[in-house]
C-alpha cells in the first residue's frame, strides 16, 4: 500500500483524474487555498458555530460539523443556521462536512438525510455513514442524494388556504371533506366541505373553516442554496465557482480511539462498499490511506490530530483526552500514513488565538503534504 501511485500524487493530478465532480472540486480548492485542513466546528451554540466559520474560513477547505450538539440551531431552510453555513462556505471557499454517522437501515438512513427538521442534505455537502449495517445504507444514501439532486432546480412551493367555501361550490354532491395535500392548485376550493346557510338535501348547512394545502414544484431561478440570502451572502470565493449541486459521501472505516472496534475486516468492507458506489462514495474518514488497487483514488480525512505546543516542534508527544481519543501530528499522518486531510477540533478551539492556531495547523499539513509528494 505503501507505494501506491496516489502517494506521489499532486492534489492537482488528483483533481484532474477524479471521477467524483466533488472531489475534484475539493482537490481544486485545495491547491488554490494551500491547505488541506478540516476544522472540527465542536462548539455549542449556532452563533459561535457561524463566527467560527467566519473566523477561520480563509485557513480551511472543508468545515466539520455535529448540528446535533449546537444548541439554537435555526431550521429554516432558506435562512436557517444550514443556509447561513452554506453562504460562508461559498464565501470562503470551503466545503461542510456534517458528520452524523449515519448507522441505520436504508430506509431510516435515507429519511435522517433528507428530511426531519435539519434536512441536512440541503447545507450539507459531505456526510458520512457507519457500515456496521452493511451495503444496503450506502445504496440507500446515494438513492436519496440522486433522487434530491434531481429535484434540485426546482423548489417546493407550499400554499396554505384557509377559508369558507363559497355557496356556488355547493351541489348535490357531497364534496370531498378532507384537506388536500399535494394537489396541483391552491384555488381554496379543492377541499371545501359544508358552506353558510344553505339547505342541502334537507339537511343544515354549517359554516366550518377549510384548510387546503397544496404543494408543487416550481423551478427555481437559482440553487436554492443562494436563495433568500440576504443581500451580499451570494458572494464566492475568488478563484473557482461556486461547489457542483453534487452530494459526497465519506465512509467511517477506521477510528481515532484507543479500542475501536472497527478491525481490518470492517474496513475492507467499507472499500469494497466505496468501490461499488464510486459516483457518490468520495472516500473515507480512516486512520491511514486505503488505496491499494491501481485504480483507486479515494480521499482519506483523518481526525485525532494534535501539534504539540509552539516550539516543541512535530517530535513533541501529544497525549490522548482521556476520553478514548488518540492524536498523531499532521506530519505523522499525512506522510506516514499518506492520508489526505486532517480534521483538528479541540487543538485549534482551545487555543486563545484561534485564526492563529488554524495558520499554524494549515501551514503543518500543507508543508507535510508537499514534503510527501516530493
Ligand atoms: P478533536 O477535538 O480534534 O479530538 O475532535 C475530533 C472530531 O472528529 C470530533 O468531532 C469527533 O467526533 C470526530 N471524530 C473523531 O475524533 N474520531 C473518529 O474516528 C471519527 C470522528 Br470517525
Amino acid at each position: 500500500m505503501d507505494q501506491h501511485p496516489i502517494l506521489k500524487a499532486t492534489y492537482a493530478s488528483r483533481a484532474e483524474s477524479a471521477t467524483h465532480p466533488l472531489t475534484a472540486y475539493l482537490f481544486r480548492l485545495m491547491e488554490l487555498k494551500s491547505s488541506n485542513l478540516c476544522v472540527s466546528a465542536d462548539v455549542s451554540t449556532a452563533r459561535d458555530l457561524l463566527h467560527l466559520a467566519d473566523k477561520l474560513g480563509p485557513s480551511i477547505v472543508v468545515l466539520k460539523t455535529h448540528y446535533d450538539i449546537i444548541s439554537g440551531w435555526d431550521f429554516n431552510p432558506h435562512t436557517g443556521t444550514g443556509a447561513k453555513l452554506a453562504a460562508l462556505a461559498r464565501r470562503h471557499g470551503f466545503l461542510i462536512f456534517e458528520d452524523r454517522k449515519f448507522g441505520d437501515i436504508g430506509n431510516t438512513v435515507q429519511l435522517q438525510y433528507v428530511a426531519g427538521s435539519a434536512r441536512i442534505i440541503d447545507w450539507a455537502h459531505i456526510v458520512n455513514v457507519n457500515m456496521l449495517p452493511g451495503k444496503a445504507s450506502v445504496t440507500a444514501l446515494a438513492d436519496a442524494a440522486a433522487r434530491w439532486r434531481e429535484r434540485y432546480p426546482y423548489e417546493v412551493r407550499t400554499s396554505v388556504t384557509v377559508g369558507t367555501p363559497r355557496s356556488e361550490s355547493f351541489d348535490d354532491d357531497p364534496p370531498s371533506s378532507a384537506p388536500q395535500a399535494n394537489g396541483n392548485t391552491a384555488d381554496g376550493q379543492s377541499g371545501g366541505s359544508g358552506l353558510g346557510d344553505g339547505k342541502v338535501d334537507g339537511r343544515k348547512g354549517s359554516i366550518v373553516s377549510v384548510t387546503t394545502v397544496t404543494q408543487h414544484y416550481e423551478p427555481a431561478t437559482s440553487p436554492r442554496l443562494t436563495k433568500d440570502m440576504a443581500e451580499g451572502d451570494e458572494t464566492v470565493f475568488a478563484g473557482i465557482e461556486e461547489a457542483p449541486t453534487d452530494r459526497g459521501l465519506l465512509i467511517l472505516a477506521q477510528m481515532s480511539t484507543v479500542d475501536t472496534l472497527a478491525g481490518p475486516a470492517y474496513t475492507a468492507a467499507c472499500v469494497e462498499a466505496a468501490r461499488e458506489h464510486g459516483d457518490f462514495v468520495m472516500g473515507f474518514v480512516s486512520q491511514q490511506n486505503l488505496n491499494t488497487t491501481a485504480d483507486d483514488q479515494f480521499l482519506s480525512m483523518t481526525p485525532g490530530c494534535q501539534l504539540p505546543p509552539e516550539g516543541e516542534g512535530e517530535n513533541g508527544v501529544v497525549a490522548g483526552d482521556g476520553k478514548g481519543q488518540q492524536y498523531n501530528t499532521p506530519r505523522k499522518l499525512i506522510v506516514g500514513k499518506g492520508v489526505d486531510m486532517v480534521i483538528v477540533g479541540r487543538g485549534i478551539l482551545n487555543a486563545a488565538d484561534q485564526k492563529g492556531e488554524a495558520e499554524r495547523y494549515r501551514k503543518a499539513a500543507w508543508e507535510a503534504y508537499l514534503e510527501r509528494v516530493r
